[in-house]
Parts: structure tokens; C-alpha cells; sequence
């Protein structure tokens, strides 16, 4: 196989998943914009998440967020999905929006309300057993907001018990992965709150349990693409949620603050076998879209990954490795650099082609009537769950 086509075989086997919550509306704490024609249930947010896939290729699965998208019969919305061309693929579980959480879940003083956070957490591989998904995710806003409020260690220890039922519950192919993230909305401890208290519950969990990498959740200056290399090292590394930040936990476009960041966090996947299927990452986009159209901004996230992806396959790897060990910390650079500066937007445009698509996924959607289809159908869209 010739370079080009070894780069555009890795580039068409590679999944993005997509996430449901970013069809429907979505804002800030400030306000929600509404937007015409977004999903009112499960089901038509899978159809929209369909049309990515159909620009792209390369989108066939959407996570599921419950209860967000709760229905009484999952194997109807797992038909629902093959009908429209996707797959279920991760349940995220929600352990944030009720009340009886306000000091946490799974780590909260109480037994009965950990109690009740792990009965969700149940139900959720439940759903995975009704929709074949096999990896539950798990994202804690658990924390606390003041010095003194509750025991650090304790909290761990209430965490630790909760993970291990679940863990206990997974059948056989399933498995979990933990997200962590530095703050919000507690903000003076998070009992999640970095890569190495995820990895070192997932440890003495065992090796179902792995670490997703939320590129939106680190501090500003966060060498994230270290902390890929040490988790694909250790076999942990579970999943990414991708998303740009410029602030906080901005969830805009993957690609958007900084294309330079996404490029090397893929050149670390690469070089540590994670683009292979037995390592097990999911690439996933964990986005809302406040103020630009949903579907074609999904898109566009698609296609920063994969112009990413693409860059960071065309690092020539042998001149990579000469350099590094001949010491020539100039030529080593300058080869990460001359794939970070190649354009690869022909060479997908090529590819898509030949995998029988439009050059340009944002322009065949936009040209192909469905937008105008769900503004004139659909009244009254959901919002996605944020900023209410
Ligand atoms: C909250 O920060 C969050 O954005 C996490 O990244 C989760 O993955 C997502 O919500 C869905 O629960
Ligand atoms: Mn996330
Ligand atoms: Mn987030």
C-alpha cells in the first residue's frame, strides 16, 4: 500500500461518534436560543445524527444521554436507529438534575441518595442490554463548593463503592469509561476532577474501566496530548469527547480554538497505537451548539477531526524517529510541522469520492432540502438538557 492509500484506508475506517444532546436546543445558564426544526424526542434526534453520518461517512453511532433520551421501548429506538442508518453507542449516564443531588450522587453524604444515583446508574446498562451499546459513560458533577464542607477522602471512598457495583454489573463486552473534569459545578473540590484520580479508580476497578480524555476539561495550558500518550501507555485510555474551549467547558466545534492542540493530541494517539481497533478509543464529539445550526455544525466537527486525523497520519514516522534519536531536535520538529502545514483537504475531498460521497459534506447537506424538511414538520424541539 502507498502512503496516500494507507492514510485514506486509516481515514475511512475511523468512527466518530456523535452525540444526541447536540441536535436539540442548547444555551448557556444565560439563555436558550431556540432553533426551528430541532428534535422533539429520541428519535428524530437519531435521524439528524443520521444525516452527519450520510455526509460523512464516518458517523454511524450517536450516545444516547438518559434520561434525556428515555423511551419506553429501547429496542424499538435501537430499530429506530438501523431504520435511519446509525447505531446506538454509548449511554452517558446523568446523575446532575435532581434535586436530592444538590451535595452530590455518588459520593454524597447521605447512603439513600447513593443509593438512588447507583439504581441510575444500573438502569443505564439495562438500557446498554436493550440497545447493544457497550460502554456506559460516566461523567460526576459531584464536588463541593467550600474548604470543610465534606470529607475529600470520605467522598472517594463513597465513589470507589458506587463504581465497583457497577462494575460488578457488566455483562460480558460491556464496559465503562470515566470522565473527568477540573471544575464546574463545584468549585472548590471535584471528586473526579483529573486524569489520575479517573485512572486510579479505574485501576483497582479492573480492565472494563477506562479514562475518557474530554479535550473542553483541563486547566488553560494543559499539555493534553502527554496525558493521551501516559493513558494509551497504561491501556486506559477509554474514549475522547471532543470539543473546543476557550474559557471553561465551552463544548464549541472541535477544531475551532485550536487546530494546532487537536493535531498533536491525534499524533499522540497515533503513536501510541490508538487509531488501531484493539485499542479500544471511541472518538467521540461532545458538543451544543448554542447559536449555529446543529447539523451542519456537526459536520463540520466531523471534518476537523478528520483533517486532524489526516495530518497526524502523514507524520512521517521513520524521519520522525531518525531525528529524535539522532538528537536533531530541529529536524524532529520540523517533521510534525511539515504534516501539521499540509493541506489535506484535497486528499479527503479524494477520499470521499471514492467512498462515494460529496467532496463537501457541509454543502451537499445544505443543498439536500433536510433542514427545510424538519423546520416544516417539526414544532415545539426539545431542549437538549444545558444552560436552562
Ligand atoms: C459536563 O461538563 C459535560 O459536558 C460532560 O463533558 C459530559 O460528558 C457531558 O456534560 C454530558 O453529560
Ligand atoms: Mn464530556
Ligand atoms: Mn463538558
Amino acid at each position: 500500500m502507498s502512503g496516500t492509500t494507507a492514510v485514506k484506508a486509516a481515514l475511512q475506517a475511523q468512527r466518530i461518534e456523535t452525540p444526541s444532546w447536540g441536535f436539540g436546543n442548547s444555551g448557556t445558564r444565560f439563555k436558550v436560543f431556540a432553533q426551528q426544526g430541532v428534535p422533539r424526542d429520541p428519535f428524530e434526534k437519531l435521524a439528524d445524527a443520521a444525516q452527519v453520518h450520510a455526509a460523512t461517512g464516518v458517523a454511524p453511532t450517536v450516545s444516547l444521554h438518559i434520561p434525556w433520551d428515555k423511551v419506553d421501548d429501547y429496542a424499538a429506538l435501537a430499530a429506530h436507529a438501523a431504520d435511519v442508518g446509525v447505531r446506538i453507542g454509548m449511554i452517558n449516564s446523568n446523575t446532575f438534575q435532581d434535586d436530592a443531588y444538590r451535595l452530590g450522587s455518588v459520593a454524597h453524604p447521605d447512603a439513600a441518595v447513593r443509593r438512588r444515583a447507583v439504581d441510575h446508574l444500573l438502569e443505564c446498562v439495562d438500557i446498554m442490554d436493550a440497545t447493544g451499546s457497550d460502554s456506559l459513560k460516566l461523567w460526576f458533577a459531584d464536588g463541593t463548593n467550600y474548604p470543610g464542607q465534606d470529607d475529600i477522602a470520605a467522598r472517594q471512598d463513597r465513589l470507589a463503592e458506587a463504581l465497583a457495583r457497577v462494575y460488578d454489573r457488566l455483562g460480558e463486552g460491556q464496559r465503562m469509561v470515566l470522565e473527568y473534569k477540573l471544575f464546574e459545578p463545584a468549585f472548590y473540590t471535584t471528586d473526579v476532577p483529573d486524569w489520575g484520580t479517573a485512572y486510579a479508580h479505574c485501576l483497582k476497578l479492573g480492565p472494563k474501566a477506562k479514562v475518557v480524555v474530554d479535550t473542553g476539561h483541563h486547566a488553560p495550558g494543559t499539555n493534553i496530548e502527554f496525558i493521551v500518550a501516559i493513558l494509551l501507555r497504561e491501556g486506559r485510555l477509554g474514549a475522547f469527547d471532543f470539543n473546543s474551549r476557550f474559557y471553561a467547558d465551552d463544548d464549541l466545534m472541535v477544531g475551532a480554538a485550536d487546530p494546532f492542540q487537536l493535531f498533536r493530541i491525534l499524533h499522540a494517539v497515533r503513536a501510541g497505537g490508538g487509531f488501531d481497533p484493539a485499542a479500544g478509543v471511541a472518538f467521540m464529539l461532545d458538543q451544543c451548539h448554542n447559536i449555529e445550526p446543529k447539523i451542519p455544525a456537526m459536520i463540520r466537527s466531523v471534518l476537523n477531526v478528520q483533517e486532524a486525523t489526516a495530518k497526524a497520519l502523514l507524520v512521517d514516522a521513520d524521519a520522525l524517529r531518525t531525528a529524535q534519536l539522532a538528537g536533531d531536535v530541529l529536524g524532529a520538529n520540523a517533521v510534525l510541522m511539515d504534516a501539521y502545514n499540509t493541506d489535506v483537504r484535497p486528499l479527503l475531498a479524494e477520499l470521499r469520492e471514492e467512498m462515494g460521497l460529496d467532496p463537501n459534506p457541509v454543502a451537499a447537506y445544505q443543498a439536500g432540502g433536510y433542514a427545510e424538511k424538519i423546520v416544516a414538520e417539526r414544532v415545539g424541539g426539545t431542549q437538549a438538557g444545558w444552560g436552562a
